[in-house]
């Protein structure tokens, strides 16, 4: 039976509900990580933390335990979920308040840390993306490194991508650079220069950062720079990068096929180093 960190106790599923007044569900006001284990290890956790307490300290929510407190909170929790594989969430809300919008009158924060195992699966044909009609919430409303509650703005684009028959959708910022998809970065590959745009209009995502490590140490040349769409479209290959999806190879933008119309060779040699780093390194569960 799966047992939940919820507010300092370990609770079975069944038990581990929260107030209709947890300003998390009211205003989305909130943060949280999305964290993956491999082989009884814990890939990246003090990055996932570090980050973790960013976004809380951009909202000002102070988290009520240290940093050390918290990654051993949840290698706790993922070891008395019996965990080889999986996926974590973590979720720290403003807490409970009341149906007024005032951040203040929630005096604590919700905490809660899940941790399920899950079957790993790949997809190995790539993906079809869309150029969403919705631009990613620009950094002057709102900073997209906050991985906060609220991803309507993600979410309009999945929509979009769902109702126009596509596995995902590319966001432009409010200039009209690529900026990243829903729940992932964004990569492309031309004539062997790997290039990513900067992190000012999409997460700072640690796959993101483990890949451009990745390129270096396999020799490849990689870049941070803004580019358009249609350098995009012409590019030899593309790649999301996401804690869920790992490195996943895009095929088709905007119904344009990249390159041959197959996962990129560059691509899927990245995806191959990615792999072998997950599975050899992290925080072990268990001593
Ligand atoms: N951009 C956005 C908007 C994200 O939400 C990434 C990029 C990739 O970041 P990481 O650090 O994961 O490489 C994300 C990550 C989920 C889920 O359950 C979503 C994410 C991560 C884990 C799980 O949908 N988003």
């Amino acid at each position: 039976m799966t047992e939940i960190y919820l507010n300092g106790d370990f609770v079975l599923e069944s038990e581990a509900k929260i107030s209709v007044y947890d300003h998390g569900l009211l205003y989305g006001d909130g943060v949280f990580e999305g964290i993956r284990a491999y082989s009884k290890r814990i890939f990246k956790l003090k990055e996932h933390v570090d980050r973790l307490y960013e976004s809380a300290n951009t909202i000002s929510l102070n988290i009520p335990m240290s940093k050390d407190e918290f990654a051993k909170k949840i290698v706790e929790t993922c070891r008395r979920n019996n965990m080889v594989d999986g996926y974590i969430r973590v979720v720290v809300s403003r807490g409970v308040g009341d149906l007024g919008l005032s951040p203040f009158r929630c005096k604590k924060p919700t905490v809660i840390i899940i941790a399920k195992s899950i079957k790993l699966y790949s997809n190995e044909n790539g993906l079809k993306l869309i150029t969403t009609s919705v631009r990613r919430n620009p950094p002057q409303c709102l900073s997209p490194n906050i991985k906060s509650l609220n991803y309507l703005n993600n979410i309009l684009g999945r929509i979009e991508a769902h109702q126009r028959n596509a596995d995902e959708a590319l966001f432009l910022d409010i200039d009209g650079y690529v900026s990243e998809a829903s729940a992932d970065n964004v990569f492309y590959v031309k004539e062997g220069l790997i290039t990513t745009p900067p992190t000012a209009t999409n997460l700072k995502g640690i796959t993101r950062a483990t890949v451009l490590e990745i390129a270096k140490k396999l020799g490849y040349d990689t870049r941070v720079s803004h580019f358009i769409l249609s350098d995009i479209h012409n590019a030899d290959e593309v790649f999301l990068t996401g804690t869920a999806a790992e490195i996943e190879p895009v095929v088709e933008i905007d119904s344009k096929k990249i390159g041959d119309g197959k996962p990129g060779k560059i691509t899927m040699r990245i995806k191959e180093e990615y792999k072998k780093l997950v599975n050899s390194t992290g925080t072990p569960i268990y001593d």
